[in-house]
Order: structure tokens, then sequence, then C-alpha cells
């Protein structure tokens, strides 16, 4: 897979030559492309923001970088003709095991306005061969960036969660690692990948290691009886009970 990121803090992304992500980018499953903005500026400044139009505070990333720093990782490309299915572009939503039918990159967008990050949507997008990361920065970007390469490709708005980041940065990092370590090849136990919270709709069962004993603790006794019935039942049950009592919001929408 294919990765770029644009930003004002390419500096941001130095930590993905570490761990699982690092090692994937140097056996080449994952290619990684750190884009400064303030490159894409023609000014002495460098300038990247500017005041809104029709006031208040802050400042607003203007246009011109975006569009040469996109165009120059996206390839100026002309408008789709919405009537054309074959360049119309679809939202990729629901069904996580199906390919995309859809070609070229997507161009996502960080932003607390977005569609909520989830497991399935990071499922999705790493099946993708090229993912494009605009890093917004200040009061957001100019919203005719958006405009303007939704016209022409896919684009998703797409948020971490209910709260406030200064930037798009630190949401970014989150999707690369939750993406990436599904790409095949990345996470060297695939099985390890499937045991966990959210992939079965269910918070994961508690884990426990040698000594059997600590500190007054005791490994739960099922875990140590060698009946593997017994031990899948007493972890299912746990995810459930788990669950109900952290996430009830979740219950509903989990599968078998
Ligand atoms: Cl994706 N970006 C920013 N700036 N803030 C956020 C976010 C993203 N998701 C939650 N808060």
């Amino acid at each position: 897979m294919r990765i770029d990121i644009v930003t004002i803090f390419p500096e941001f992304f130095d930590v993905l030559d570490l761990s699982l992500l690092g090692k994937a980018r140097q056996s080449g499953l994952i290619d990684l492309g750190v884009h400064n903005l303030r490159d894409s500026t023609h000014d002495r400044h460098h300038t990247v923001d500017d005041t809104p139009y029709g006031g208040g505070a802050g400042m607003v990333m203007k246009p011109e970088p975006w569009g040469n720093a996109l165009d120059a990782i996206l390839g100026a490309q002309p408008e789709s003709d919405p009537a054309d299915s074959a360049t119309t572009k679809t939202p990729i939503t629901g069904n996580a095991a199906d390919a995309p039918t859809d070609t070229g990159p997507i161009l996502i967008f960080p932003s607390p306005a977005g569609d909520q990050f989830t497991q399935a949507m990071a499922r999705e997008l790493s099946l993708e061969q090229h993912l494009v990361f605009g890093c917004g920065r200040y009061e957001g970007i100019d919203q005719r960036v958006v405009d303007h390469y939704s016209q022409r490709g896919r684009v998703r708005l797409v948020s971490l969660g209910d709260y406030v980041l200064n930037g798009g940065e630190v949401a970014v990092m989150a999707m690369i690692e939750a993406i990436g370590r599904l790409i095949p090849g990345v996470v060297g136990n695939p099985a390890s990948l499937v045991e966990e919270s959210h992939e079965d709709g269910l918070l994961e069962y508690p884990s426990y290691t040698k000594p059997a004993s600590w500190r007054g603790l005791d490994v739960p006794p099922v875990l140590r009886s060698g009946d593997h019935g017994a031990i899948s039942t007493w972890r299912r049950q746990q995810q459930i009970e788990r669950t109900e009592r952290v996430r009830p919001d979740l219950m509903p929408r989990r599968v078998s």
C-alpha cells in the first residue's frame, strides 16, 4: 500500500520508522511519503493560513498550497462526469470483506466533522492501494479544497471521536496504525488479529500469563484446566459480560 501524508509538521511522522509499521516499510509492504505543505507555497514566508471570510476566531488554511501539494501527489485531474458510473465516486460503507470496486487513491481529511473512524472502516481502507491524508491545522482547510477533489475522485472526512485535537496529525497516526496492521504480512501472526476487541463486535476477553498467582490474585482456574471447550466458552462469556458492562451500545451490533 502507498500512503502519502501532507502536513506542516512532517516530523510528527518520524515515529512511523518504529515497531511493526517500521518493519512493514522496510519490507516494502507499506510505501510512505510525508510531504511538507510549506514546500507547496510560493511566497517568501511559506504562508499556509489566512483570516476567515466572514470573521471569527482563528485562521483557515489557504487553498492554493493544498491544491499544489495534492495535484503533485494525485496528478491534476479533470472533473469527473457524475453520469459516468466508471468515474463516479462511491462512498465506502458496509461490506468490509469486499475489495473496493473503485480505483484511484482515496483522499482522507481528518476532521472532527467527519464520519467516525471504526475497525470496519480500517478494514475497508486496508484493502486500498493508495491512501492520501491531508492534515489540517488551525480552524481547518478552506472548504473548496474538499469540494474540488470531491468532484474528481474519492474524498472522505474522518473523525477519531467526539473530542477536539489541535490538528489532524495525531488522528492520522492512529488511523495509519489501525489500517497498517490489517495489511497482510504486517502483523506476524494473523490469528492475533481476529481475537481482538471490535473485530467480532465485542470487546476482547481478559488475558493472563505466568505466574499463576501474583500478589494474591490467581489466574482463573479454567484457563489452567486444559479444557479447550471450557476455555472458549469462558472467554466468550467474558467478552459478553465486559461489553454489556462497558459498552452496552455495541451489543445490538455484534455478530453471532
Ligand atoms: Cl480526525 N481531527 C481533529 N483535528 N480533531 C479531531 C479529530 C480529527 N477526531 C477527533 N477530534
